[in-house]
């Protein structure tokens, strides 16, 4: 093969996954764009998540694409520094480098905003030429036909279970969520061919997790698109079982769930975030208002879907009992397991605007990392809405709960029991590792921010955690 140049596609990462203990399904951005990459590029992956780290003083590359979540942007931005006075040209995309392409170019020849595999060619083109820009970007709107299907040997081996995608894009805009950064945004499918061409090369994994925003779309016509998808799942008879996230109007369309439920589907996952309206007008959520939480988790039960219901702690409207509330709520919801959040502040985000001008960020990058609260609550110090996630966690990890779970499982599909067993087991000791690691980080020294936060009221960021 004549292969003219090298590059090195890379996932920089502060701090590794635990992987004996983390529910870890795999990235694809890196593996789309390697699949927009002419064949005569050399290509090499690192992910630090879940593999050996970089040595940016021996990596050999004409290219460096990294692609880093906001936890890692620090690494990656060490790297990119050492790798660039050794002549290799660094480009970095994905939503922490849109929403900072500024900060991004301090340390990057190339900023990429937006979606990428457009102007990613464009780049690469450039790039031959000896003209690169210093900024590309890529519409959200546009149709995913040329898209493809991600180079699969660009995702690194030791995730525990692969991601796909069937879909992109969602068109509301949450006040904390990092999609928000991106202007020109549209829900769009991935064509059917493309989507079951790479189901085919993981015909035989055990599960399979699809992170589209929303696999059942926004409308009528996104709802039928899925139903022909489905069809064409059930028709080539995967091996896998597959779980996905999905909004609360999954529970109007029964045939729609009947048809995840035939394909393989056995959980889908919610935004709730919370049951209280005031609540959900804070975080601007307002299409999950007036709904009763309760009878859609009832009704996706009748279809023999599980119900991972993901909530967030921490609003400014949130008092110390407020995970009383929750746990008594989500109990009452009988939904299978719990996700909750620490409300944090993503860059670029409406949340990430109020809070600055409010005072309340602590703006470290590194703090992003799993449950290291990046933001001064209003009712909460810290440590206090640690011991409250902990609480709210503890009370769907109990043996109770995960024997009713399991019963229901059992009840689903029995094949699905060692699975759902070795993930609780996983995530029961993860959970306890994240937690006691996000104390330690807040209890450390140099960290002041057990104060609490009046309404209204900006506080500094403390001693030590300024940016
Ligand atoms: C898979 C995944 C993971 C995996 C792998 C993480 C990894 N190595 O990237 C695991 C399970 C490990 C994980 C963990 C976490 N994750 Co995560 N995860 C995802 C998820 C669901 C899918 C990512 C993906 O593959 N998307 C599909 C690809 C095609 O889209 P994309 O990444 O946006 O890439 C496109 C463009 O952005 C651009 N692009 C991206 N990178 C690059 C690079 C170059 C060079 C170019 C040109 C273009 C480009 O082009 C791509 C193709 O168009 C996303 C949500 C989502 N739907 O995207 C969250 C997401 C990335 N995760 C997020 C978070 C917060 C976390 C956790 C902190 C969660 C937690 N509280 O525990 C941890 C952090 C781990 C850590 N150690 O710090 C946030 C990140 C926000 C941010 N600003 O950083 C996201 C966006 C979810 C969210 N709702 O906020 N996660
Ligand atoms: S939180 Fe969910 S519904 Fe809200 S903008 Fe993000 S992806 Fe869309």
């Amino acid at each position: 093969m004549n292969t003219r140049y090298k590059i090195i596609f890379y996932y920089p990462a502060l701090v590794k996954e635990n992987r004996g203990t983390e529910f870890l399904y795999s990235p694809l951005s890196l593996a789309y764009l390697s699949a927009h990459t002419p064949d005569y590029y050399q290509k090499e992956l690192y992910d630090e998540y879940v593999g050996e780290d970089i040595d940016p003083y021996t990596a050999k590359a004409d290219i460096v694409a990294m692609s880093p979540l906001t936890s890692g942007v620090n690494r990656a931005y060490q790297v990119a520094d050492i790798l660039r006075e050794r002549g290799v040209t660094c480009v970095i995309g994905g939503a922490h480098a849109s929403a900072m392409p500024e900060e991004a170019l301090e340390h990057f020849d190339t900023v990429i905003i937006g979606e990428g595999e457009k102007p990613w060619k464009n780049f690469l083109t450039d790039f031959e030429n000896k003209r690169i820009r210093k900024t590309y970007f890529g519409r959200m709107d546009v149709p995913l036909e040329n898209l493809g299907v991600p180079d699969r040997n660009m995702v690194h081996p030791n995730y525990h279970y692969p991601s796909i995608n069937t879909s992109r894009g969602c068109p509301y805009s949450c006040s904390f969520c990092y999609l928000t950064v991106y202007k020109n945004r549209r829900y769009r499918t991935i064509p059917h061919e493309n989507v079951l061409k790479d189901m085919e090369k993981l015909r035989d994994k055990s599960l399979v997790v699809v992170t589209d925003e929303n696999f059942i779309g926004y409308s009528r016509e996104d709802h039928s698109d899925r139903k022909k998808l489905l069809k064409k799942m059930i028709e080539r008879k995967f091996d896998f079982y597959w779980g996905c996230q999905a909004s609360l109007n999954i529970a109007e369309d029964p045939e729609l769930m009947d048809l995840m439920y035939e394909s393989g589907c056995r959980s889908v996952f919610i935004g709730f975030e919370s049951a209280n309206p005031a609540d959900l007008k804070e975080i601007r959520k307002n299409h999950n208002a007036n709904i009763d939480y309760k009878k859609i988790v009832e009704t996706i039960h009748s279809h023999k879907l599980t119900v991972i219901a993901s909530c967030i702690l921490g609003l400014d409207n949130h008092n110390k009992d407020y995970h009383k509330q929750l746990i008594r709520d989500l109990k009452q919801m009988k939904v299978d397991y719990v996700r909750v959040f620490l409300m944090t502040s993503w860059p670029g985000t409406p949340l990430n605007k109020k809070l600055k001008e409010q005072g309340r960020l602590i703006e470290n990058w590194d703090r992003t990392r799993k449950d290291i609260p990046n933001i001064h609550y209003m009712n909460y110090t810290h440590k206090e809405i640690l011991s409250a996630r902990k609480e709210v966690m503890d009370a769907f990890f109990n043996f109770s709960h995960v024997l009713r779970t399991i019963m229901r499982w059992l009840f689903i599909d029995r094949s699905l029991m060692k699975l759902f067993i070795k993930m609780t087991i996983r995530n029961r000791i993860s959970e306890h590792i994240r937690n006691k690691r996000a104390l330690k980080f807040i209890l450390q020294k140099s960290y002041t921010a057990n104060q609490k936060v009046k309404k209204g009221m900006g506080i500094a960021a403390p001693a030590g955690e300024s940016a």
